[in-house]
């Protein structure tokens, strides 16, 4: 039994159709969902002597389940680039993790693949906003501005789809997109003959559109703060969204709050561009927040708490600012 399980952002969709463009296995099961649903591994419980490739999701997040996987037999292939912590020290596990800020999960496989398909993997570093290792990856194919423009537009479209909720709250299902790109072997071929990209795309402008007329919540010398309506619209853009906000204003940080349905807030905060650092420090102050220095987020703020964030916002990006 073959089983793929990737994350449902571009990076984790393209790592997957690079190997299996490489190393077709039609019959796999594939096991993904939205892009914060990292514990992918627990699905597959009770699993016995599976081949299986885990993409794009950390190591660390579902050590438990992959360790059980590797007692019971499992041959298991593991990339990725997030913090992955000691790697378990078994002989049917090969790993392949590089947490080096500069690097994704497509851009590994692209390596191992030495090279094989990657126009699919300049795709997925787009589409984990690491435009420089993007654009030096694309040299190597020697396309036009306009093609690597367009493989731009295409990571960022499907890492857009990734967020958020559940998967009720996206255009697609992952692994409906996943299947979409199958058939090609070229991300500029899939651009231009692809039925789902059309409403990929408009849905990201109305998206964008609604979200354009939020003014921010608070905002202060450190920095801004909004507060985007508890809509799946909202939830899909929230991470483009933020991103456009911290490159709006790269020496400030933000901050996007969104109602969960239990009234409390999700929080997603973002580090100044021009000093990526505690945003993790800020957000683990509470207790369902972790992160990286230059994202980081909570998951549920209980709203008499939203007084001490925003004080501790301006606190630990006040320490550390930037004078220009
Ligand atoms: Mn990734």
């Amino acid at each position: 039994m073959y089983i793929d399980v990737f994350n449902g952002d571009a990076d984790g969709i393209c790592a997957l159709h690079q190997l299996r463009l490489a190393d077709p296995r039609p019959d796999a099961r594939l096991v993904t969902g939205v892009k914060r649903n990292i514990h992918l591994l627990q699905q597959l419980a009770g699993i016995r002597k599976a081949h299986i490739t885990v993409l794009d999701v950390s190591l660390d997040s579902n050590r438990e389940s992959l360790v059980s996987l590797l007692k019971d037999d499992c041959e298991i292939l593991y990339v990725d680039h997030h913090f992955s912590g000691e790697i378990p020290d078994f002989q049917n596990l090969k790993a392949h993790i590089d947490s080096n800020p500069e690097t994704c999960t497509s851009l590994i496989v692209n390596r191992l693949l030495g090279g094989e398909n990657s126009a699919w993997a300049v795709v997925g570093a787009f589409g984990d906003n690491l435009h420089q290792s993007a654009y030096q990856a694309a040299e190597a194919l020697s396309l036009s501005d306009s093609s690597v423009a367009k493989l731009k537009e295409l990571g960022e479209l499907l890492n857009y789809n990734g967020y958020g909720f559940s998967v009720t709250d996206l255009f697609f299902s992952p692994q409906d997109l996943y299947k979409a790109v199958i058939p090609f072997p070229d991300p500029l071929t899939f651009l231009e003959h692809s039925s789902i990209l059309p409403k990929l795309r408009n849905g990201f402008h109305d998206d964008m559109k609604q979200a354009a007329s939020y003014k921010p919540v608070r905002e202060t010398e450190i920095g801004r703060i909004f507060e985007l309506p508890p809509e799946p619209w909202a939830r899909r853009v929230s991470g483009v969204f933020s991103n456009l906000k911290a490159q709006e204003e790269p020496g400030l940080a933000h901050g996007l709050l969104t109602r969960n349905p239990d009234g409390t807030y999700r929080v997603s905060v973002r580090a100044p561009l021009i000093n990526r650092k505690e945003a993790d420090t800020l957000c683990r102050a509470f207790i369902t927040g972790g992160g990286r220095a230059a994202a980081a987020g909570i998951n549920s703020l209980p709203p008499e708490q939203l007084d001490v964030f925003f004080k501790t916002f301006e606190e630990v990006f006040g320490k550390d600012r930037v004078k220009d």
